[in-house]
């Protein structure tokens, strides 16, 4: 299982390259890859395994994050927020965002990322909703519209893949402004 010492950090160049296409079948390296990432997220959402393990909570984890330059990722979003915006959980593989709204959300809080250490504040503006293709484990075809919470989620994962981290978005001179007529997500 992935542990914090296993999360590469800010500064290392795996989480600042391209990510390569993964083919398909998967490789059994691949297929564990995808097996580690998801349960490191499960682990970390469970409250005693979390705190047994000294993890950090996370909902999404990028093959980058553990040193694999790979266009994959876990995406894990726990079933809170209302009903019309379903959980989601997969693997998804050489995603690609077909589409965006012109509708921006950021999360209230702003955003942590497991790769980056210290806390940096301010919104992160991105699409309220989006769909994404991608490939699951199988090779599986799949197009899904995800909003709000989720939606960040997967573009935050996304943005691994393509050697953007999440401070990128914030503006630098004025982290809190709320200009535009953006949705922010609790
Ligand atoms: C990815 C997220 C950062 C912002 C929003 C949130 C947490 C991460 C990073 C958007 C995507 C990981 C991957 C959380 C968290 C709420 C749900 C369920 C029970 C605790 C958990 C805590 F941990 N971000 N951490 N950061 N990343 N919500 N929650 N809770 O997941 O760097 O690239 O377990
Ligand atoms: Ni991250």
């Amino acid at each position: 299982m992935y542990l914090m010492k296993d999360i590469t950090r800010d500064g290392n160049p795996v989480l600042r390259k391209q990510a390569e296409k993964v083919q398909f079948p998967l490789s059994k390296e691949d297929r564990e890859l995808a097996d580690k990432m998801m349960e490191y997220l499960e682990i970390s959402q469970d409250p005693e395994l979390c705190e047994k393990y000294q993890l950090r909570a996370g909902v999404g984890l990028a093959a980058p994050q553990v040193g694999e330059s790979k266009l994959m990722a876990a995406v894990l979003t726990p079933p809170e927020g209302d009903e019309t915006e379903s959980p989601f959980k997969d693997i998804i593989i050489n995603p690609v965002i077909i589409s965006n709204s012109v509708q921006q959300a950021a999360l209230s809080v702003g955003e942590g990322c497991l790769s980056v250490d210290k806390d940096i504040e301010g919104y992160v503006p991105r699409s309220d909703r989006v769909t994404v293709r991608y490939q699951d484990v199988n090779g599986e075809e799949h197009t899904v519209r995800l909003k709000h919470y989720p939606a960040i989620i997967i573009q935050h994962e996304i943005d691994h893949l393509h050697g953007t981290l999440f401070y990128d978005h914030i503006d630098k001179e004025n982290p809190f402004s709320r200009t535009s007529d953006e949705i922010f997500i609790d």
